[in-house]
């Protein structure tokens, strides 16, 4: 791809900006102290989809503003997608929040009576309200939270930890995929996944299209282990991208992938095709899976999941021919009230037929000990995870009666009952680093539960109404070409950036935060507010660090301190923290019955739980939120223009046959209602065999009338994880 200039109105007002002073001049480790006109090559990851690891992106600056995009050859993820090239109009929308606000009026109003102030103000108030909820009630009162934006993410967890808070909830905490790591940790002791290797011969993909909701290699790669020969087995109620390539398609209705994975395996023990050897020496709890998959015979599951019965015959004798690997849901499944069982039960059969630690079926990363997923804090150490696990801290976080085995398991704290915990006065105050209310199922609870609160704040790059409203302060947070910190980490690999200042007086969030923690705890442990000396902190103990990496750009280098991937780590004893042989589950080996689950007063079997049946009155079963390749979640649209160009206002899938029924054209105004909401929503339809006859696919994120959220109850919650049920609703759909 050629580099990308933008030519359109909304740059040239932001160029404008661009020029504008920036007082907050960062410490620059390798300075580029551009002249005004110098042209100079930048390099930065991207953010606007949130996947991880992200992508890379080169860009060419004159003086402060970039003026093209690329993608960054050496970097790992190197094929920009429609997301990422537009990011550049992201960063110069006129719209963008370049100052801190604070509100004059009283919560409530209509109007906050935004003024802006200067960030000495802004750092101040924020250091003496907390540390007033702080001396009066505890500082367990203020709960720290990030959005999807996982890069401010170590940096406030390190404030939550040193402020004394272990309330610390993110995006991942309420809905993401990490309920999915979940089930396969309370099964497995971490989370494990095949991939398109060489020697994979099967795979199966539960209830994810990468060909949308990945980077585009995914794909690529897809597309070439099928040309050697790998079959592919996707079960999604969708007919995706992805679903198209399969070998066979399982295509449940929605939230019954337990009941199909149950079937598969009955089929794998019926027929001895489990690996024996390997499910005694490393699995307990197998004799009540045979008991228990009693019930799942094919026809059963034909009726529950729609599935004909020879299919899920053909697929488990696919699977077990192996080496078979298996990826599940980035969050599709897993947003349904049964959501963790279904992933675990689905998981199952990698270890049932020894489909663990081997070449070409599923695996562990082999990741430092240290390591963590940098979206949790990118060491133990540098967050202090030994505090978070205390059992002190995990009594004071407000998830503990509501999810026992999350409470248990996690380190970040869920906080889907924010409403009820700000009630009660568990929680009197927010800091929130990209909190979007709109994540939650009927937000206006959320939206009530900040403006109950004594204090809240938030950092943001836009600022967004239905948000902050009704907080105290809002920052204004630099963007991903403005930034050094965070760095990434792909594999072995490390990259780090060399941005542009921020535009008007925006900060990084790691600066923020930092900034915060210097004024409410100490400096030193904050790094006197400085990013690049706080991933110093991290990369020093990697053997390399920030100056190091930037002078090698654009190569990235191997970080010799990470293993290389091998295989049989469980025999090798380098899955344990003890150095042990086996997994990192209570027992130390795979638990077919869950000893955490059981130990809370559930079964320890990944049971199966029939989902919400639609009704006469609301037909059919909708998903509240899959991936475009061109939207993101609720950003992206208005702060990207030529995504919002793609499409510009809500609209839902559904099969023609459903059309037909209600006289639907494509392109036809349509309204959604469901049992649990007072108003209905509005959106366009496309008709297409993308979606089977009763399902209807939605996009949550839009804004007012057209906001899908409101049509999902607050009532319903995975018991395991705590994750809200957006894909359990059944609604109506009609012509408006
Ligand atoms: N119904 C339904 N609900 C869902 C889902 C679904 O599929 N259906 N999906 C769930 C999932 S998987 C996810 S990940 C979440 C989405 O999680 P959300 O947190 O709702 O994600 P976004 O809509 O991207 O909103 C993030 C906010 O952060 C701001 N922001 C972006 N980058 C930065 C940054 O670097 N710094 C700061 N300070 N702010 C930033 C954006 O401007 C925006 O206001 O939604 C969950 N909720
Ligand atoms: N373009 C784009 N990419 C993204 C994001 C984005 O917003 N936009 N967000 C990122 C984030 S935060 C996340 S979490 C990932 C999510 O990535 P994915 O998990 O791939 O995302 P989805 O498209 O929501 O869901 C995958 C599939 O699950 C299917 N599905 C829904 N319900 C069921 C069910 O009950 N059973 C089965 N078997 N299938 C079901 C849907 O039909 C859909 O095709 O994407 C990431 N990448
Ligand atoms: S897939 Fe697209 S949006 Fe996501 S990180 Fe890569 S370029 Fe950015
Ligand atoms: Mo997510």
């Amino acid at each position: 791809m050629s580099g990308i200039s933008l030519t359109r109105r909304t740059f040239l007002e932001g160029v404008a900006a661009a020029s504008a002073p920036a007082s907050a001049s960062l410490f620059v480790p390798a300075a580029h102290a551009a002249e005004a006109n110098d042209t100079w090559v930048g390099h930065t990851i991207c953010d606007s989809c949130n996947h991880m690891p992200m992508c890379g992106i080169e860009f060419e600056a004159k003086g402060n503003t970039v003026i093209a995009i690329r993608n960054w050859k050496q970097h790992p993820n190197n094929s920009l997608c429609s997301k990422g090239i537009s990011t550049l109009q992201r960063l110069y929308n006129p719209n963008r929040l370049l100052y801190p606000l604070k509100r004059t009026n009283p919560k409530g109003a209509a109007d906050p009576g935004w003024v802006r102030i200067s960030w000495d103000e802004a750092i101040k108030t924020i250091a003496a309200k907390l540390t007033e909820i702080k001396t009066k009630y505890g500082p367990d009162r203020v709960m720290f939270y990030c959005g999807d934006p996982k890069e401010p993410r170590p940096a406030v967890m390190r404030l939550a930890r040193y402020f004394g808070s272990p309330n610390y909830c993110c995006e991942s905490s309420v809905a993401c995929n990490l309920a999915m790591v979940h089930a396969l940790e309370l099964s497995y002791g971490g989370e494990i996944a095949g991939g398109f290797g060489p020697k994979t011969k099967c795979m199966m993909i539960v209830g994810q299209n990468g060909a949308w909701s990945k980077p585009h290699g995914y794909y690529r790669n897809l597309l070439a282990a099928k040309a050697r020969g790998m079959k592919l087995i996707v079960m999604d109620v969708r007919r995706t991208k992805v679903a198209e390539q399969a070998d066979i398609h399982l295509q449940p209705k929605g939230g019954t992938d337990g009941a199909v994975a149950w079937g598969m395996i009955r089929v794998l023990i019926k027929e001895g095709l489990i690996n024996r050897a390997f499910i005694d020496k490393w699995c307990i709890g197998y004799e009540e899976v045979v008991k228990y998959a009693e019930t799942f015979t094919p026809e059963y599951v034909e009726k529950e999941s729609g599935v004909p019965a020879e299919l899920v015959v053909k697929a488990a004798r696919m699977f077990a021919e192996g080496p078979s690997g298996m990826t599940i849901s980035g969050q599709s499944i897993t947003h349904q009230h049964n959501g963790c069982n279904n992933v675990r039960a689905c998981s199952l059969m990698m270890a049932l037929t020894g489909n663990v630690e081997i070449p070409g079926g599923g695996s562990f990363a082999n990741w430092p000990q240290d390591y963590i997923r940098w979206d949790e804090g990118y060491t133990r150490s540098f967050i202090d995870q030994k505090w978070f696990d205390e059992p002190e801290q995990k009594a004071k976080r407000i998830d503990r009666e509501f999810v026992p085995v999350w409470n248990e398991m996690q380190v970040l704290c869920s906080p889907n009952k924010l409403p009820e915990m700000v009630k009660a006065g568990r929680i009197r105050a927010v800091a929130g680093f990209g909190m979007n209310a709109l994540i939650w199922p009927s937000p206006q609870e959320y939206q009530a539960a900040i403006r109950a609160m004594d204090f809240s704040f938030a950092a943001d790059n836009f600022y967004r109404d239905e948000t902050h409203h009704d907080m105290d302060l809002v920052l204004p947070a630099a963007l991903n070409f403005e930034r050094f910190a965070p760095f990434g980490t792909h594999g072995r690999k490390v990259s780090v950036r060399k941005p542009v200042k921020p535009l008007g007086e925006a900060w990084e969030d790691w600066k923020i935060a930092c900034t915060i923690g210097a004024a409410v705890c100490d400096p030193e442990t904050f790094f006197n507010g400085d990013p690049v000396k706080a991933c110093n902190s991290i990369l020093k103990g990697w053997g390399t660090s920030y100056e190091k990496e930037q002078q090698g750009l654009p190569a990235l280098s191997t970080l010799e301190f990470f293993p290389p991937q091998t295989m049989g780590k469980h025999e090798k004893g380098i899955l344990r923290f003890d150095g042990k042989p086996g997994f990192r589950t209570p027992s130390g080996k795979i638990e077919l019955v869950s000893s955490i689950q059981a130990k809370h007063g559930f079964n320890g079997l990944p049971v199966y739980v029939e989902p919400p049946k639609p009704t006469k009155e609301f037909p059919l079963k909708l998903i509240n939120g899959t991936r475009r390749p061109y939207i993101t979640h609720s950003k992206t649209r208005r702060d990207q223009p030529y995504l919002f160009e793609l499409e510009s206002e809500h609209t839902i899938n559904m099969s023609p046959k459903d059309a037909a029924d209600r006289g639907i054209k494509e392109g036809d105004q349509v309204w959604l209602t469901s049992p649990y909401c007072d108003h209905k929503v509005r959106a366009r339809a496309r008709v297409t065999i993308l979606c089977p006859p009763g399902l209807i696919d939605a996009q949550y994120g839009w804004r007012g009338d057209q906001e899908t959220q409101p049509l999902i109850p607050r009532q319903n919650w995975d018991p395991i994880s705590g994750y809200p049920c957006c894909n359990d609703v059944c609604i109506q759909v009609t012509k408006a």
